[in-house]
């Protein structure tokens, strides 16, 4: 429970909000109760919201290019249509974060220009190639599985449209990650050569994937703040031991190895200790500099004025039904 005397519901420096306000809108925290786009918020809240919710929803849209990528050389009628369902809930989670974050206060535009303008941070893995058709399989398996993880956290976080979104949005990652680790099954117990592809494929995407919840504690200036505010309930490492533990078993029973020598079961922890992330190369990738970032945004950057011709006719529809309406 938060002492609402503790010195933590002071406002942050250099705000200008009430105590009293900081005080009970941390006392209805504490209670667990969820907090609504128009109920009082101390303004860091609102903006670390906007800054978690916003990078969350571009993730999902840049999400969509390394599978989208596949979807004219899926290699049966089935796995092209499961690939393109999945792409299109993609397409959903990313509009749900961003109507979710639209309830802050901020315009969809604002938050898609800093996408477009590389101001805006969205998920590290989707900053690397998809290589082979291997790719797609552990993509869903790892990628969606370590979404889940987190978001299945997030799924109780204090802010109500953000947790409402993500119940609707793991189930459907559920969905997801079942169809990549049964793909991945296929191909482990395929010819020699779709082994090796789908082994390649799992020694490529493992460290990015662990890289996914972010930096370790000792060097994650949010979460401290984040966990008082029960928007994140569990920390970056916490959150990474527990995929780590659910996913080792998963890789041993479709006979497939991991590529970490320091891989062990910890009898006394009860937990798989793993080897030192390369954290030079995670921050390379989120600033900007990862093998794909620059395709990523000329990607989004061309589709969104690809698109400029949906968005005039949906406004010129708006503004025709408004004067039928006021007629
Ligand atoms: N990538 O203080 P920290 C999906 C940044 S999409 C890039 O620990 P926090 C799917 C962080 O933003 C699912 N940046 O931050 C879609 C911060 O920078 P700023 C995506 C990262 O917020 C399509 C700085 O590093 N999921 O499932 O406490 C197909 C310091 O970090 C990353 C979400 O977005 C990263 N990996 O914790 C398939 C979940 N990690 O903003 C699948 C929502 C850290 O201060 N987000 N940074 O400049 C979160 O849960 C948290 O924001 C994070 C980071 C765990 C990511």
């Amino acid at each position: 429970m938060t002492d609402q005397k503790s010195p933590t519901s002071a406002p942050a420096a250099g705000s200008t909000d009430d105590a009293a306000q900081v005080a009970e809108f941390e006392a209805r925290i504490a209670q667990g109760e969820s907090i609504e786009p128009k109920d009082w918020m101390p303004e860091r809240y609102r903006k670390q919201l906007t800054r978690m919710m916003s990078q969350h929803a571009h993730s999902e849209i840049v999400g969509m290019l390394p599978e989208g990528n596949w979807i004219t050389r899926a290699p049966s009628l089935r796995r092209k249509m499961v690939l393109l369902a999945k792409v299109q809930d993609e397409a959903g989670h990313g509009l749900y974060i961003y109507c979710g974050t639209e309830t802050l206060g901020i315009g969809r535009e604002e938050l898609v220009d800093q996408l477009l303008t590389g101001k805006a941070k969205y998920s590290s893995i989707f900053n690397y190639p998809t290589l082979t058709w291997a790719d797609i399989g552990v993509i869903g398996w790892f990628v969606d599985g370590a979404a889940i993880v987190n978001q299945t956290m997030l799924a109780k976080a204090s802010f109500g449209p953000y947790a409402r979104a993500m119940v609707r949005i793991c189930k459907e990652e559920n969905f997801h990650k079942k169809q990549g680790y049964e793909s991945v099954a296929t191909l482990a117990n395929g010819t020699p050569e779709q082994r090796a592809m789908v082994q390649d494929a799992v020694n490529r995407w493992w460290w990015p994937s662990l890289m996914m919840f972010g930096p370790s504690d000792k060097d994650s200036p949010n979460s401290a703040e984040l966990i008082r505010w029960r928007v994140k309930r569990d920390t970056n490492d916490t959150l990474r031991q527990r995929f780590v533990d659910l996913t080792v078993p998963q890789a041993r029973a479709v006979n497939l190895t991991l590529p970490d020598p320091d891989l062990r079961y910890n009898e006394e922890t009860e937990h798989w200790d793993f080897g030192e992330i390369d954290w030079t190369e995670f921050h390379e990738v989120i600033s900007g500099n990862g093998p794909c970032n620059r395709e990523r945004l000329a990607a989004r950057r061309k589709a969104h004025d690809d698109g400029a011709w949906v968005r005039e006719a949906a406004q010129a529809y708006a503004a025709k039904r408004d004067a039928v309406t006021a007629a």
